[in-house]
């Protein structure tokens, strides 16, 4: 039997009223975040940041979704403010480097210790250990979430005047550095001359001759072709291992639901696991391409290697209070083999 004109007219406003509220909730619930990173995704850090993308849309059927920016662009190319803008809510997420956010946590300078952390072992078992929460807890003590460790990689020196295999060797070298003043202790304790500058700076000045150094990972030298602007001379050192972080604004990790928590975090941990691996892998490689472009690659003997350790030793000791003896002491015990 055909309705009345009053209940059809009924009806039909109650479809309008169940069609814009369906609307809203998909606006509300189709969400994306934006994701800070210093480099793009021809190196494995900003792969790391396109893998939780990846994996954050899949999973959550588009309804959640990552949105990289790669290079700085949300800080106007300076890294070390990523983490304030990340806490402050400019930036909603970040796969960030220790380095970087060290100014603003002092604790992530404990990976920055030069030669503390001689190996991946010794990387492992801190991030993955007693000290590894601790750190986590002085991220999440300023505002921000922390979900899942990556890698940058260990850090190597190069240079365009000569080889290096001693302190001596770096007498008056201008060497570029980021991060917190502990870089400036650091090659200052080693004879040289630091100049701190971002990362959208450092190539420029390589190329001019305004810097004779740097250091970063061997992923970073080979993908950014360092050896072109006459760093023809590199060290491996291990001086420290650089980690990366995944991290999320804390107010939009509480806007989130408990389903989107975890599948957020679970992202990040395994496109965390996934690009450690495979950072670690291709190193080997990425040495003999360094090499194969005329790059001279010196090693350290065991004496060599010393000498560096004693040289930095006073660093450890201004540094220690700052980091907090208790987090490099879990440090230690973390690094101690059962
Ligand atoms: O600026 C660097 O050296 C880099 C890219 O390795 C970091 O962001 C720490």
């Amino acid at each position: 039997m055909p309705s009345s004109r009053p209940a059809r007219r009924v009806a039909a406003a109650l479809a309008g009223v169940l069609l814009v509220s369906a609307s809203l909730s998909s606006s509300v619930q189709a969400r994306e975040l934006s994701v800070s990173t210093v480099l793009s995704d021809a190196f494995p850090w900003g792969q790391a940041a396109e893998k939780w993308a990846d994996l954050v849309a899949e999973r959550s059927d588009g309804d959640l979704t990552l949105r990289v920016y790669p290079n700085s662009q949300l800080v106007n190319g300076d890294q070390t403010r990523e983490f304030s803008a990340m806490r402050s809510g400019l930036i909603d997420a970040a796969v960030g480097s220790t380095i970087n956010w060290s100014p603003q946590v002092p604790e992530l300078n404990l990976f920055s210790l030069p030669f503390f952390m001689p190996d991946v072992e010794a990387v492992d078992a801190v991030t993955g250990g007693a000290a590894g929460e601790r750190i986590f807890e002085a991220i999440a003590s300023r505002g921000v979430v922390p979900l899942a460790w990556g890698e940058n990689g260990f850090r190597q020196l190069s240079n365009s005047q000569g080889p290096i295999d001693e302190p001596a060797d770096l007498e008056g070298l201008k060497i570029r550095v980021v991060g917190s003043p502990l870089f400036q202790d650091t090659f200052t304790a080693l004879g040289a001359n630091p100049t701190q500058m971002s990362w959208a700076d450092a190539k420029p000045a390589l190329t001019t001759g305004a810097v004779d150094g740097q250091e970063n990972p061997l992923s970073v030298f080979d993908v950014a072709r360092i050896d072109q602007v006459g760093q023809e001379h590199l060290t491996l050192w291990n001086y420290m291992n650089d980690p990366l972080v995944f991290a999320v604004n804390r107010q939009v990790w509480e806007s989130l639901s408990e389903q989107e928590r975890t599948l957020l975090r679970d992202a990040a941990e395994e496109a965390g696991a996934w690009e450690i691996a495979m950072t670690r892998e291709e190193e080997p490689a990425r040495l003999a391409a360094i090499q194969e472009r005329g790059v001279t690659v010196t090693e350290l003997d065991e004496a060599q290697h010393q000498a560096f350790v004693e040289a930095t030793e006073a660093v450890h000791d201004e540094w220690g209070p700052r980091i907090g003896e208790a987090i490099v002491e879990a440090a230690r015990s973390d690094m101690q083999p059962d």
